[in-house]
């Protein structure tokens, strides 16, 4: 891809004023590389809109010079996902100034946000109106909605509420050819043909720019109780999920399994932590339980149903938070993973699924596989198991550089991702696929989808100006091939 053509950057700079537009290198720095420096890449200008209109200009423009543009919310992506290639011939379309939540409507359980809310934002406002948003992750601070929709991010309550997707009423979004879709209007039935903004849900901005969606609340928590319990197994992790919820139903709202190998790493590099049981156990479990009526607290029922699971051996100690200060630190030590396993050094993250009842002898064999076939690694696998979902994560043997992803670690990875395709199961199961697992999906995926997910791109976006490197295998084989020519060549 060649450099932009001066006069687009002139054009855009003029629409977008010296807010909306920079090319200083020290604006741009921070952008350039993905939250866990792993991906470089180039760009001479960060374009900052304001509005869906500057937006649908910018993209306008752009399309009528063949220019591409990496949309970025909060630069949180696992997959490198918002990071342009090292060309230098795309733009980095930053949706942060767009930061209105233009309505939270209690009445009827809706917020309309624009792309560059950050979602602890919009927890916050929720909250002030006695809802929330039921979607949480660890990255809450600095993820943005835009972000989370073109992910179909998924988190730490997707076992009660489901993913983005469940969550997301309707989009408002720029298309490739800069005209703008308005599918934010609230109607409960809609057939109108296809469902675009489900389209749009995961597209990871390869189809257009979501800069607006409106997203569904709920009743804010009346109360919670955390939990914290020790067993000597992922299965019985599973068992004891399947215990909780025959005793007390969908009031479990997040059930995230903790290995102990996840937690040292945590007490060791995260400042503030400290051990929550009185001895050490193999696997760990996070547990929160939810009422929307204070009065009515799960407190008693959690522990009832603890009580059984520790007298049957499911579980082998348990903790239970008696403070909201309490309760943070227990979630401290499982939102910290990710940060402490980055202190830690290089590893392969494999974002996989496979079903619940599945994934505990999944993991169990596919760990030995991959320790005994590549020694010195070691498999810290954690996460969303209520979902089928954990995060297969493998340090490199220590002492390794970040030289062991182009080498032993790429072989760790098509090992993992070929034992999940075995199972039926899926190689990304919340981060989307971004350029980290491109290549993978070229592999793995069936003809059938990959031919279909060609097509949809091909409709929509033929100049390939958005995202280009990303998620869509390329027809021709060149990822983020592009013809420059554009719209109106
Ligand atoms: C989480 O569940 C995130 O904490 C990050 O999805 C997972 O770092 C990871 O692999
Ligand atoms: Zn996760």
């Amino acid at each position: 891809m060649s450099s932009p053509p001066p006069e687009l950057l002139r054009r855009l700079a003029d629409r977008l004023g010296p807010k909306g537009y920079s090319d200083d290198p020290a604006d741009l720095d921070p952008w350039l590389t993905d939250w866990r420096g792993r991906y470089r890449g180039k760009a001479e200008a960060l374009l900052s809109p304001a509005t869906a209109e500057e937006v649908s200009d910018v993209v306008r423009l752009c399309a009528e010079a063949g220019v591409p543009l990496v949309p970025q919310g909060g630069n949180t992506s696992m997959v490198g996902g918002a990071t342009p290639d090292s060309s230098g011939g795309a733009l980095i379309l930053s949706l942060r100034r767009m930061n209105v939540i233009r309505s939270l409507d209690r009445e009827a359980n809706l917020a309309v946000c624009e792309a560059g809310v950050v979602l602890e934002t919009l927890h916050q406002a929720a909250l002030a109106e006695g809802r929330r948003f039921p979607l949480s992750l660890a990255a809450k601070g600095s993820a943005t909605i835009g972000g989370l929709v073109s992910t179909n991010a998924g988190g730490t309550q997707v076992l009660r509420f489901g993913t983005m997707r469940s969550l997301v009423q309707g989009v408002e979004a720029v298309l490739p050819d800069g005209s703008l879709f308005n599918g934010l209007s609230p109607l409960k039935k809609d057939n109108r043909g296809y469902n675009l903004t489900q389209l749009l849900i995961g597209a990871e901005g390869t189809l257009g720019i979501v800069t607006a969606a409106s997203l569904k609340l709920v009743p804010a928590i009346g109360s919670r109780v955390v939990a914290w319990a020790g067993l000597a197994s992922a299965s019985d992790a599973l068992r004891l999920l399947r215990h909780l919820e025959a005793a007390i139903g969908d009031v479990v709202e997040s059930f995230e399994l903790v290995p102990r190998t996840a937690l040292d790493l945590v007490l060791r590099h995260v400042p503030g932590t400290r051990q929550p049981l009185s001895e050490p156990t193999p696997w760990n479990v996070l547990i929160e339980a939810v009422s929307p009526i204070a009065a009515e607290s799960p407190e008693k029922p959690l522990y009832e149903a603890l009580r059984s699971a520790l007298e049957i051996g499911i579980i082998q100690d348990v903790a239970i938070a008696s403070s909201e200060a309490q309760a943070d630190d227990l979630w401290r030590l499982r939102e910290t993973i990710s940060e402490a396993e980055r202190h830690h050094g290089p590893a392969a993250k494999h974002d996989i699924s496979v079903t619940v009842e599945q994934m505990p002898a999944f993991m169990t064999s596919a760990a030995a596989e991959v320790e005994e076939r590549f020694p010195g690694t070691q498999v810290i696998a954690f996460g969303h198991l209520g979902d089928g979902n954990v995060h297969f994560n493998v340090a490199a043997p220590p002492g390794a550089g970040p030289e062991w992803f182009e080498g032993e670690g790429g072989q760790v990875t098509m090992l993992v991702h070929d034992l999940v395709t075995a199972a039926g199961g899926s190689i990304s199961a919340e981060h989307g696929i971004g350029q980290m697992k491109l290549g993978e999906l070229t592999r793995l995926a069936d003809p059938a989808r990959i031919a279909a997910m060609q097509a949809i791109k091909q409709g929509l976006d033929p100049w390939n100006i958005m995202n280009p490197g990303k998620l869509v295998p390329p027809v021709d084989g060149a990822a983020g091939s592009l013809a420059r020519g554009g719209l109106n060549p």
